[in-house]
């Protein structure tokens, strides 16, 4: 079981609200404009996450890595809450490696680092040794605490071989997040997310899992049973239940602080994420 310095053994809950997959089109009630994902920020809050995962779109709702678009969607978010504010560096299958490496210019308290190449649907998400090794020592010169994305068993190894090659990261902890159910990637399953579990390195500090559709309340179930945490938000999945839509974020984020609760792992206050991951406070408070 996961516990905090504080020694509490409760559930840190991220919230992904917005991704770069889905079109404002087929969802319109994704976050994509700066009000949007500020009211959803707050919401997510009140509903127990204590960290987002943010992706940023253009006036057009379509994923950008516009450095002033990041930075102003990271203050704004950061002046409304008291999340800890993760952006991706995954971006859009589409994004080249040199943009994704400028969303640190933002100063963010975290960044996605996923562990490896994957096949994402008919694409493939690019993430060749140089760039996750760049990546890793770019987060640690900006005080950048990294979660690192497990979308396949493969990417443990290269988890172990960043911190084999260049050490702990900053703030000395150590977090995983395990994205199962990505077509291409490793099934949203207990098994699978168990056997990823066993495999992880020692340094590591926590680990969260997220499911990707209807693998989301299986994903949910095993990573609490198993002592991990949670990552929910209409980037891995739009539908609550059977033919019910998600009409905002905060429902699935409630939905998960239930079940934790249920399970004796309440979610987490933003103060004890903070101290868990190690992040620099960035607020100006
Ligand atoms: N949109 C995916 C291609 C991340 O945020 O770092 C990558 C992704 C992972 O969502
Ligand atoms: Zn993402």
């Amino acid at each position: 079981m996961t516990t905090t310095p504080a020694g509490s053994s409760g559930t840190l809950i991220t919230v992904a609200p917005t991704g770069a997959e889905h079109a404002k089109a087929d969802v319109p009630q994704l976050p994509t404009t700066l009000e949007e994902v500020v009211d959803t920020a707050r919401r997510c809050e009140a509903a127990g996450a204590s960290m987002i995962h943010l992706h940023v779109r253009d006036a057009e709702h379509a994923p950008t890595l516009d450095g002033r678009r990041l930075r102003e969607t990271v203050d704004a978010v950061r002046e409304a809450t008291d999340l800890v504010v993760q952006l991706s560096t995954g971006g859009s299958v589409h994004d080249p490696l040199e943009q994704r490496l400028t969303v640190l210019g933002a100063e963010p308290d975290s960044c996605s680092l996923t562990c490896g190449t994957t096949n994402f649907g008919d694409d493939v998400f690019l993430n060749p040794w140089p760039f996750m090794s760049e990546l890793y020592l770019l987060a640690r010169e900006r005080e950048v605490v990294p979660e690192f994305e497990l979308f396949d068993l493969g990417h443990v190894h290269a988890l172990r071989r960043l911190l084999d090659t260049h050490g702990l990261p900053f703030g000395g902890r150590v977090h995983v997040d395990f994205v199962a159910g990505v077509p291409g990637g490793m099934p949203a399953s207990p098994q699978a997310l168990l056997a990823g579990v066993v495999m992880l390195p020692p340094e590591v500090t926590s680990w969260s899992a997220t499911g990707i559709g209807r693998g989301h309340l299986p994903v949910m179930a095993a990573a609490l049973s198993a002592g991990g945490h949670l990552r929910v938000g209409m980037e891995d999945n739009v539908v609550l239940s059977r033919g019910v839509p998600v009409r905002h974020n905060d429902e699935l984020v409630a939905r998960a602080a239930e079940v934790a609760t249920l399970l004796q792992r309440p979610p987490l206050s933003t103060a004890e994420a903070r101290m868990m991951l190690g992040v620099r406070d960035r607020r100006r408070r």
